[in-house]
This record gives structure tokens, sequence and C-alpha cells, in this order.
């Protein structure tokens, strides 16, 4: 059986522990967004290949869920010493190691995936990491900040202002000239099943779906395609997924959220979608939008319950083959 996964960062990365867990002979496939990369302080960031390497690896911090525990911050507070403008964009010590590798093989000439299948010989994930493009995309948003409006990159929203100044207007740099990285197709096309993760449907789904050809591919697929909502009783679980949504002027719910990905039978990418049981009132909504769907728990609260939602993903997916 081939699994593919298509993922962000943190909720993404903790389904993942749960389809492993599940599934630990089981080919595994991670398709993972880039569109949260940057430049800073000259070093490449993924942040979200970096939290699903470290939390499927055991290097993640816990209590933050981005980053490397035992952390030191002594880089970061020269930075802070020098005035450097893009010093809250916080880099730990051990987490710059990771980024000055990933660097030099870039400049070196490597592709992304190529790095990243290298820093994976260390840490082992288990599951095969491939991020969704080998070129450089960047999602940026234009926002009124108390200082005027500005164009600024998803992490200084998400960071800097903290998600809290309005938005008005989302777009992801560079996505027309992105290609599918090596292994996206074959492994879409080869897939038994394909799952949306719990992650955040704007910053970290709707980017893969948006690299030219990836949409076509999943309607197209011969596997189902189901996937889990991140949101529960019409809130985020953690992050600030409600403020791209609520910001966006979109509905804040599992059922809005499976409107926004839409039905494979209706030019969207979904066949099944899966709602936390405090949304089972809205399962009805979504089948009548041609999705079909269940109410299951979706709190990640533990290992059990989250491998629990990985084959309750599955066996949504079961009939619907
Ligand atoms: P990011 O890239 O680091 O922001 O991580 P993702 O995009 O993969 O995931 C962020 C989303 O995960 C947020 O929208 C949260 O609502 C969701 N999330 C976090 N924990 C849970 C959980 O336990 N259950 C569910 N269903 N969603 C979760
Ligand atoms: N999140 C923060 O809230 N503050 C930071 O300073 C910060 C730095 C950082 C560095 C590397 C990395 O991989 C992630 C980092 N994050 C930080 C988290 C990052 O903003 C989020 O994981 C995502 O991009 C949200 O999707
Ligand atoms: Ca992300």
């Amino acid at each position: 059986q081939n699994i593919v996964v298509l993922t962000g960062g943190v909720g993404g990365a903790r389904f993942l522990e749960g389809m492993r867990a599940a599934h630990p002979d089981t080919q595994i496939t991670a398709i993972v967004n880039t569109a949260d990369d940057l430049w800073v302080f000259g070093v490449r960031v993924c942040p979200d290949l970096d939290s699903v390497m470290y939390t499927l690896g055991g290097g993640i911090d816990p209590e933050r869920r981005w980053g490397r525990q035992d952390e030191t911050w002594n880089a970061r507070g020269e930075l802070e010493r020098y005035g450097e403008p893009e010093a809250w964009f916080g880099l730990g010590d051990r987490d710059l190691a990771t980024h000055l590798v990933r660097s030099d093989r870039l400049r070196r000439g490597a592709t992304l995936s190529q790095v990243t299948d290298e820093l994976c010989e260390r840490w082992r994930p288990g599951i095969r990491l491939v991020p969704m493009t080998d070129d450089e995309v960047a999602t940026r948003l234009v926002v009124d900040t108390p200082e005027g409006e500005s164009d600024v990159h998803f992490q200084e929203y998400w960071i800097r202002y903290r998600a809290q100044v309005p938005i008005r207007s989302l777009r992801y740099e560079g996505i027309e000239s992105a290609a599918p990285a090596p292994g996206v197709i074959e492994a879409v096309e080869g897939a038994d099943v394909i799952v949306v993760a719990p992650s955040n449907p704007i910053v970290s789904i709707a980017p893969i779906l948006a690299v030219p050809g990836m949409r076509e591919l999943l309607r197209t697929a011969a596997a189902p395609v189901v996937g889990v909502s991140p949101i529960i009783a019409g809130g985020h679980v953690r992050g600030m997924a409600d403020q791209l949504l609520g910001g966006l002027g979109l509905e804040v719910s599992a059922a809005g959220v499976a409107e926004f990905h839409g039905a494979r039978s209706g030019g969207g990418v979904l066949d099944g979608w899966l709602v936390d049981t405090a949304d089972a009132g809205t399962v009805s909504r979504i089948e009548s939008a041609g999705i079909a769907a269940r109410a299951v728990p979706l709190y990640m609260s533990d290992d059990d319950t989250t491998r629990a939602l990985a084959e309750d993903a599955l066996e949504l997916a079961r009939p619907l083959a």
C-alpha cells in the first residue's frame, strides 16, 4: 500500500506521527508545503519541512513545536546586538546548523529535495519527505500595519505581526513558474490513498494545490482523496488558522474548509472529509456538497488518539476507492 499525505508543519507533523504508528511497514510519502520558506541572514529556512523532519525524527521542541529541543539562542542575541532588522525571526543555535548545511548544499547547486533527503539521513523520519516543489515560492501578504500598508513575507505577518493585522491580499509568489518536485507526480499517481492532513488550508494546503499541475493531478488520481479538518468547533486548535480564513473573509468552520477545498466530483480535490464529533451537525451539509463526511475525535491529544485518527482517515477512504 502507498499512502500519500499533503501536509504543512505542526498539525501535519502530528498527524504523520499517527499515520506512521498505524502503518509502520507501509510506504508513506509526505508532500510538504514550502511556501512558508524564506531566505534570512543568508540561510534558507524551510519551516514546514523542518517541523515535520524534527517531529518525526524526535528532535522537535515539544512546547514550541518548531525548531530544536534543548535549544540555545546565542546567535540570535548577537544578531539583536548588531541591530539586525530581521532579528524578529528566531533561529536557534542548533537549528542554525541545519540551515547552514541546507544553504551550503543549495549554493553548490543541489536541489531542495536532494538536500531534504540528505538531512533526513540523520533524522530518519520513517516517512519519505518530498517538498512540493524545488522552486522558490513565497506566500506574501499585503497588510495594514500600524505604520501603513505593507507587503510582507508570510513569516513577517505570522511572527512579527502575530497574525493580528488586517489582510488586504495574499499571493504565492513564484508559484506560476514552479514545478512539482521530482517524485511528487509519481507518488500521487502510485498512491492507494491520498490524505490531506489537518493543516492550515490557506498557507499549507492551498499552496501545494497551487503548484501548476497539482490540482489536475489530484482530480484525476486513481486513489481516493480524503482530508481531516484543522478546524474544530469553529476555531483553530493550535496556531492561528482562523486569522487567515477569517481575515480573507472565509468561513472558519470544518464545513467551510471542506467547501473551500471542494468536492472532486465538482472540480475540487476531496472525496471525503473528517470533522470532529463536536461538528457532527455539519456532516449533512458537507455530504450535500458531494463530499463523504464522518464525525470522529480530531483532537490529537495523545499518541493513541492520533493513531486512531489516521486509521479513521484510511477507513473513510476505503469505500471511496
Ligand atoms: P504549520 O504549517 O506549522 O502552521 O502547521 P500545519 O499547517 O500543518 O497545521 C496547522 C493547523 O493544525 C492549524 O490550523 C490547527 O488548527 C491544526 N491542528 C493543530 N493541532 C491539531 C489537532 O490536534 N487536531 C486537528 N484536527 N487539527 C490540529
Ligand atoms: N515561529 C515564531 O513564532 N517565532 C519565530 O521566531 C520562529 C522562528 C522559526 C525558525 C525556524 C523555523 O523552522 C520555524 C520558526 N517559527 C517561528 C515557526 C514558523 O513561523 C511556523 O512554523 C510556520 O511557518 C507556520 O506555518
Ligand atoms: Ca506552514
